[in-house]
């Protein structure tokens, strides 16, 4: 289960288990963060790095977003 970052854009798995881990891979020469809307998860990543976090054990679809850059939005489903 990886979210991928690049070009200021996200892009996920569909969905991913309850209480997966869940690596994002940043592809960018910038810093990027994944904090869910609810506080659920956070995860700050540098650029170029990858950075793992555990997903909600409460199946839901989370949203979230970067900190630095108020157009990234996603979501993550979680089942
Ligand atoms: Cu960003």
């Amino acid at each position: 289960m990886t979210i991928h970052i690049k070009s200021f854009a996200y892009t996920g798995p569909d969905s991913v288990p309850a209480g997966a881990s869940v690596t994002v891979m940043n592809m960018d020469s910038q810093a990027h963060t994944v904090i869910a809307e609810d506080g659920s998860f956070d995860a700050v990543v540098k650029a170029g790095t990858s950075t793992t976090f555990t997903a909600p054990a409460k199946a839901g679809t989370y949203a979230y977003h970067c900190t630095y850059h108020s157009n990234m939005q996603g979501t993550l489903t979680v089942k």
